[in-house]
């Protein structure tokens, strides 16, 4: 029996040894799906990476594997994170896999309640503090460096390595790299990991490398206006994140790919959301959508150049936010229970 996950999977290129438990819940190997509304409107080959299809619903789990695993394997008893809700969905399910305790360090009220729900059935210990995730993220490093715990932040270059696999798989489906990655940024660890894999996979394969496109929200975009944001705030809480850990390799990134990281609006965010799960059939949530947002922009502007192989990464399920889903004016009556009552509605 072949065992699944990104530890197997992608063994040669992890930091995997003998004593690593080889961990998994069988992550990885998501679906890269062709996006065929979006493919004709632009004109070019656009294709969805579904990373929500992960374990815990989120691109989180390929890194975190790793990062849990190698924790373990150190002797570590505990891990914590600072997170804006799927790193600690993700840091809590492999810490209760691998028998570890889990404490999640939370902007209060502001994550998406699936995350939340999540973090707490896995069994985390949920640290909610009066500030929102940067705060929150410095005194993970202060926990970290003070106690016996090892941190699963992406700025431990573990969580980069899982995460960089992803780029991997889809150089592997496309038989080379697309012309373009876009994606979200947020704290900026998957841009960075994205644009190791792809060069890693390049000098073995010799393929070439695509433009790295990141897109932020608006009102917490510090990577476009090139200094931290104090109050970030977006709809897409995921991403509300004002001083990204890895800025440097978001940079690198950008500027190594002839690439570039621009803003989108919340009202953008929300309009690629609405497209994608009703013409493409795919439900994520508002902060992956962040990237589809960018290309319909980039349509819009007339700077989206056609024929060109585009890959957005959909990095959470929608299922993640159900509040942001009903938020937008759903209302639903209650019918009799009579076939000609349900006749009448369905042929308005
Ligand atoms: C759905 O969970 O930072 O630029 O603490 O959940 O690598 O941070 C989440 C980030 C994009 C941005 N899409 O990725 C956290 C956290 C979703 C996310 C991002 C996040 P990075």
């Amino acid at each position: 029996m072949a065992f699944r996950g990104v530890l197997s999977l992608h063994k040669q290129y992890l930091p995997v040894t003998d004593k690593t438990p080889m961990l998994s819940l069988g992550e990885g190997d998501t679906p890269l799906v062709r996006a065929n509304a979006l493919s004709q409107e632009t004109g070019c080959e656009i294709y969805l990476k579904l990373e929500g299809c992960n374990p815990t619903g989120s691109f989180k789990d390929r890194g975190m594997v790793v990062a849990v695993a190698k924790a373990a394997e150190s002797g570590a008893r505990a891990v914590v994170c600072a997170s804006t809700g799927n790193t600690s969905a993700s840091a809590a399910a492999y810490a209760a896999r691998a028998g570890l305790v889990c404490a999640v360090l939370i902007p209060a009220g502001q994550i998406a309640r699936g995350k939340l729900a999540q973090a707490y059935v896995y069994g985390a210990k949920i640290l909610a503090i009066d500030g929102n995730f940067d705060k929150a993220l410095e005194l993970t490093r202060e926990l970290g460096e003070a106690g016996n715990f090892a941190i699963v932040n992406s700025i431990n270059p573990d969580r980069l390595e899982g995460q960089k696999t992803a780029a991997f798989e889809i150089a592997d489906d496309l038989g080379r790299a697309p012309e373009i990655l876009a994606l979200p940024v947020g704290n900026a660890g998957n841009i960075t990991a994205y644009w190791k894999g792809f060069n890693e996979y390049a000098r073995v394969k010799a393929t070439a490398l695509p433009r790295m496109w990141g897109f932020q929200a608006e009102g917490a975009a510090p990577l476009v206006i090139g200094k931290p944001v104090a109050d970030p705030h977006t709809v897409a809480t995921a991403i509300k994140i004002g001083n990204p850990a890895s800025w440097n390799g978001a940079v690198r990134a950008r500027d190594e790919s002839g690439g570039e990281i621009s803003a989108v609006s919340d009202a953008e965010i929300r309009a690629a959301y609405a497209y994608l799960a009703a013409r493409e059939g795919v439900f994520c949530e508002p902060a992956s959508a962040a990237s589809v947002a960018g290309i319909l922009k980039k349509l819009r502007d007339g700077k989206l150049k056609r024929g060109q192989t585009i890959v957005c990464i959909l990095t959470g399920t929608g299922l993640k936010d159900v509040d942001f889903a009903l938020s937008a004016g759903f209302t639903v009556e209650t019918l009799p229970a009579e076939a000609d009552a349900l006749m009448n509605v369905l042929q308005d």
